[in-house]
């Protein structure tokens, strides 16, 4: 069921809001602020699931070179240390000397952000970036 809720903002706040969320594409506020609010509430879930056996998902993307072996072995051990934490493996070879990579992670969130971590940090990548993701279980 939807409620309706009242929200008070400043006006200036409020058109940097619209102009954002008109860029991003959204065509309304209702669903830019239920999107920010589940962003919220997925953050808190993980750094709340520290220590437990809870399943989380997270989605690493990665930028590199490929012409350095080093860099693509070390990608690869990391996650072979790991094998059943990635569960899905995209890469795309962006132009002649750099790869996009984006990967699945399941499992329990320290051990998933401890990888994701150790992937980004890898000398050499470009970009990386953990987005900490959800089954939605919780959210609506
Ligand atoms: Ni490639």
């Amino acid at each position: 069921m939807l409620q309706r809720i009242g929200v008070s903002l400043e006006d200036t706040l409020l058109k940097q809001f619209d102009v954002d969320i008109t860029a991003r594409g959204y065509t309304n506020r209702s669903e830019a602020l239920r999107d920010l609010i589940r962003e919220q509430l997925v953050a808190r879930q993980w750094s709340s699931s520290g220590d437990s056996s809870e399943e989380q998902i997270a989605v690493v993307t990665l930028v590199y070179e490929h012409d350095s072996m080093d860099l693509s072995k070390r990608l690869a051990s990391i996650q072979h240390q790991d094998p059943h934490t990635v569960i899905s493996a995209l890469h795309i070879h962006m132009d002649h000397h750099n790869c996009l990579e984006v990967l699945i992670l399941r499992g329990v969130a320290q051990k998933i952000l401890a990888m994701a971590e150790q992937l980004v940090a890898v000398r050499g990548v470009k970009f990386g970036k953990v987005v900490p993701a959800t089954t939605g279980r919780d959210l609506t």
